[in-house]
C-alpha cells in the first residue's frame, strides 16, 4: 500500500508512526512539515485542508488521510497485523493502551510547541520557566510510568510483557523529548533501561529523529 508521512524529525508524535511503519515492514514516503519556517508549515493552508489541526503525524494512504498518532498506530494494527503492536488478551491490551495514552493525552500535550509558544507570547514566560514546565510535567508523567513499567514489564525490557507493544512505541519517543529538555534519566531506571534496548532495534533506530531525511 503506497504510504505518505506528514513528519517533523524532532516530532516525537510523528517518531511514534515511524516506528509503527517500519516495526510492521511498511514502506512509505516521508513529506516533512517545517514546524518552525515561515510561521509552520503544518499551519499553511495546504495541510490545513488535509489535517485542520495542523498537527504532525499526518498518513495518507491510497488517497485516504489521517490523523492522531495513536488513531494512526491502531489503523496500522488493523490493516497489517502481523507483527502485532497489541498483545492478545483484552485486558493486556487496554493496559498497553492506557500505557500510550499516559504519554499521548497527558504528557505531551502540555508541552507541545504551541503550548510552549503560547507560554512564551501570551504569558511572557522565558526560556527558564518554559523549561522549568516542560521538566515539570514529563517528570510527573514518567513517575507513574516508571510504576506502571515495574508492574508490567515482564523482563525489563519491554515496557509490558517480553514484546515491543504500542506502549514501547509512545514510550520511547517521549524519552527522546525529556533528554532534549535534560532531564535525568537516572531517576527512572526502569524507563532508561527500556529506551536503552528498545533503541538499538532496527525499527526504533531507523524512526529517530536524526536518522531521518529533513533533520537538522
Ligand atoms: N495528539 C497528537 C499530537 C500531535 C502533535 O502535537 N504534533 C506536534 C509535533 S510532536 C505538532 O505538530 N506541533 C505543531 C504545533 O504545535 O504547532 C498525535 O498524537 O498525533
Amino acid at each position: 500500500m503506497p504510504l505518505q508521512l506528514y513528519t517533523y524529525w524532532r516530532s516525537s508524535a510523528a517518531f511514534r508512526v515511524r516506528i509503527a511503519l517500519n516495526f510492521k515492514g511498511l514502506a512509505y514516503e516521508s513529506v516533512p512539515k517545517h514546524l518552525l519556517r515561515d510561521g509552520g508549515e503544518q499551519r499553511q493552508a495546504d495541510y490545513l485542508s488535509l489535517n485542520p489541526q495542523g498537527l504532525v503525524p499526518g498518513l495518507e494512504h491510497d488517497g485516504f488521510f489521517l490523523a492522531q498518532s495513536l488513531a494512526i498506530c491502531e489503523y496500522l494494527e488493523e490493516t497489517r497485523p502481523d507483527p502485532p503492536l497489541l498483545p492478545g488478551s483484552a485486558q493486556d491490551r487496554a493496559v498497553v493502551r492506557a500505557m500510550a495514552l499516559a504519554v499521548a493525552c497527558d504528557i505531551h500535550p502540555l508541552n507541545n510547541l504551541r503550548v510552549l509558544q503560547y507560554l512564551r507570547t501570551e504569558f511572557g514566560q522565558g526560556e527558564d520557566a518554559v523549561n522549568r514546565w516542560v521538566r515539570h510535567w514529563i517528570g510527573h508523567g514518567f513517575e507513574a510510568l516508571e510504576d506502571l513499567v515495574m508492574r508490567h514489564s515482564g523482563d525489563g525490557l519491554h515496557c509490558h510483557g517480553a514484546a515491543v507493544t504500542l506502549a514501547d512505541v509512545f514510550v520511547v519517543p517521549q524519552v527522546f523529548n525529556a533528554r532534549r529538555f535534560a532531564i535525568d534519566m537516572a531517576a527512572f531506571p526502569r524507563l532508561a533501561a527500556v529506551t536503552a534496548y528498545l533503541e538499538g532495534l532496527p525499527a526504533f533506530a531507523a524512526a529517530r529523529p536524526d536518522a531521518q531525511p529533513d533533520a537538522e
